[in-house]
C-alpha cells in the first residue's frame, strides 16, 4: 500500500470491492476500461501492488513488472484495435496524475 492509509481505487477494484470492466488479468496486473475515456479505446493497465506510485518508482523497483505492463498493453491494443497504441504514464499532479498507484493509459483509435 502507498503512504496513505486507505487502499487506492485500483486496489479496491482488484479486491472486487468496487465494480469495473475488467479486460485482462494476470497474477500481477489488472486491466480495466477507464471510467472517463479520452479515446475510443482507453484502457488502464495497473500493477496489482500499489507499492509504486508512478512509473519511475516502478522502473527502479521492479523493471520486470513494468515490462509486463507494457506487454499486456500491447496485447490489449491488438485485441481492441489494430495494434497501434499510445502508452501514457502521468507522473505527478502537474502532469495530471490523480491516482498515485502506478498505471498505464493505453489509448487507441481503431481504424486510425
Ligand atoms: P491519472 O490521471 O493518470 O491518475 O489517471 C487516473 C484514471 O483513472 C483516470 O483516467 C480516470 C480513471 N479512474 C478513476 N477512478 C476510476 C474508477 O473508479 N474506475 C475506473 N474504471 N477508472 C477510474
Amino acid at each position: 500500500m502507498s503512504a496513505s492509509a486507505e487502499p487506492s481505487i485500483f486496489s479496491r477494484i482488484v479486491a472486487r470491492e468496487i465494480p469495473a470492466t475488467i479486460l485482462a488479468e494476470t497474477e500481477r496486473v489488472i486491466a480495466i476500461a477507464d471510467i472517463a475515456p479520452k479515446a475510443p479505446v482507453h484502457i488502464l493497465v495497473v500493477p496489482k501492488t500499489e507499492q509504486y506510485a508512478n512509473v519511475t518508482e516502478l522502473a527502479a523497483g521492479d523493471p520486470g513488472l513494468l515490462a509486463e505492463v507494457v506487454a499486456v498493453s500491447n496485447q490489449l491494443a491488438a485485441e481492441h484495435s489494430d495494434g497501434d497504441f499510445r502508452l501514457i504514464f502521468n507522473s505527478g499532479p502537474g502532469a495530471g496524475q490523480t491516482v498515485f498507484h502506478v498505471h498505464a493509459h493505453v489509448l487507441a483509435w481503431p481504424g486510425g
